[in-house]
C-alpha cells in the first residue's frame, strides 16, 4: 500500500492526526466549599459535555491540579480556612499553572474585592447565582483560547508532535506510570540518514516534507498512548509504554521497512530515504536524561553500522 502512496498525499492528513490527540472533552476543576454551589455548577456543565471535579477546600487544589489536569478552575472566593484569592496567588506560583485559566464564580459583589480578585490571577469574575447557558459559553469559549494556546507552547509546529521540552516531559510522566505499575518501557532515538543530502540535492522545502512524513508515519503506526516527539531537526524521540527493548525493536524495524518505501516527490520523479534508531530500556535507569543519552549511544551504534538499521 506504502509502495504506491505518494507522501504529498498522505502528509496532508498529518495535522488530524495529531490534533485528534487533543479531542478529548473540556475538563474544569470546581474549587466550592458549598455543597449546593457545586451540585448546580457540575449540573450546568456536564450538561453540555464539560467533565468536572470538585474540592470543597482550596488547601488540596495543587494536588488536584496534578491528578486532573483540568483545561479552566471556577474559583469561589468564601471558603473556610483559605480564600480562593489566596489559593489563585498559590496556583501562579507554579509555572506550568501560570496560564491555566482561574474563573471566579462567586456571591462577592464588592467591585475593589473583585477586581483585587482578578489582580491576584484571576481571568474573570461571575457572580452567583450564574445563568447556566452564559456560564457554559464562558467555559467553552475560554478552553478553546486556552488549548489553542497550549497547542503552540507545547507542539512542534512542522509536524504537530510534541516539541523537544514538551516531548521529555510527556516521556517522563509516562515513565512514572510504568514504574508504578511495574511495566516495561522503551525510549528510541530515531535520526533520518544523510539528510544533509535531502537538503542539498531536492531544497529545504522537500526536506521539511521528508521530516513531516516520517512524524505522520510515526503517528499512524504507534498507539495514542505512545509519546512521539520531534526532538531536533531530523531527529525524533520516541516513548513506548509497556513495551521492552525487544519488542520495541520489531514494532520500529516494521517502521523503518514502510518509511524506506516512501515515494518522496521531486518534480515529475521521486525519492527514497531512511532512518537510523537507537534503543534504551527504561530498565537500565529511570532518569530521563540517562535513557535519551543511552538511546543516542545505540543510535551512534546504528549509524557506524552502516545505516538504515536499528540498536539496542
Ligand atoms: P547522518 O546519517 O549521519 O544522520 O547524516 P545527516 O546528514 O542526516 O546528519 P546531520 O545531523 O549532519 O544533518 C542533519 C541535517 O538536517 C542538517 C540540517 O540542515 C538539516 N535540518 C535540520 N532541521 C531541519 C528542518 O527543519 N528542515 C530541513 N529541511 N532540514 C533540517
Ligand atoms: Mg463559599
Ligand atoms: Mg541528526
Ligand atoms: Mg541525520
Ligand atoms: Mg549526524
Amino acid at each position: 500500500l506504502l509502495e504506491d502512496t505518494p507522501v504529498h498525499q498522505i502528509v496532508s492528513q498529518l495535522l488530524t492526526l495529531s490534533e485528534a490527540v487533543e479531542d478529548e472533552p473540556y475538563k474544569v476543576l470546581i474549587v466550592e466549599d458549598s455543597k449546593t454551589a457545586t451540585k448546580l455548577t457540575q449540573q450546568a456543565l456536564n450538561e453540555h459535555q464539560i467533565v468536572t471535579r470538585a474540592i470543597a477546600a482550596p488547601q488540596g487544589v495543587l494536588s488536584e491540579l496534578a491528578a486532573f489536569q483540568p483545561d479552566l478552575i471556577l474559583m469561589d472566593m468564601h471558603m473556610p480556612g483559605c480564600t480562593g484569592v489566596e489559593a489563585a496567588r498559590v496556583i501562579r506560583q507554579h509555572q506550568q499553572y501560570l496560564s491555566i485559566p482561574i474563573v471566579y464564580l462567586s456571591s462577592e459583589t464588592d467591585v475593589a474585592l473583585q477586581i483585587e480578585a482578578l489582580r491576584i490571577g484571576g481571568d474573570l469574575f461571575l457572580t452567583k447565582p450564574f445563568n447556566p447557558v452564559f456560564l457554559n459559553a464562558i467555559v467553552k469559549s475560554t478552553v478553546e483560547r486556552y488549548r489553542a494556546l497550549r497547542w503552540s507552547m507545547y507542539r512542534d509546529s512542522l509536524t504537530g508532535l510534541h516539541n523537544h521540552t514538551s516531548t521529555k516531559v510527556a516521556i517522563e510522566a509516562s515513565m512514572l506510570q510504568c514504574k508504578q505499575a511495574g511495566s516495561p518501557m522503551s525510549v528510541i532515538m530515531i535520526d533520518i540518514d544523510h539528510f544533509k543530502q535531502v537538503n542539498d540535492r531536492y531544497g529545504h522545502p522537500v526536506g521539511d516534507q521528508v521530516i513531516r512524513s516520517l512524524a505522520w508515519l510515526l503517528r499512524r503506526r504507534l498507539r495514542k498512548t505512545d509519546v512521539v516527539g520531534r526532538y531536533g531537526g531530523e531527529e525524533f524521540l520516541l516513548g513506548l509504554p509497556g513495551v521492552n527493548a525487544d519488542q520495541a525493536h520489531q514494532i520500529l524495524d516494521k517502521i523503518r521497512v514502510d518509511f524506506g518505501r516512501l515515494q518522496h516527490p521531486e518534480g515529475s520523479s521521486f525519492f527514497h530515504t531512511t532512518f537510523s534508531g537507537g534503543i534504551a530500556d527504561c530498565k537500565i535507569t529511570d532518569h530521563i536524561d540517562g535513557l535519551i543519552n543511552a538511546a543516542d549511544a545505540a543510535l551512534y551504534q546504528a549509524k557506524h553500522a552502516g545505516r538504515n538499521c536499528l540498536k539496542i
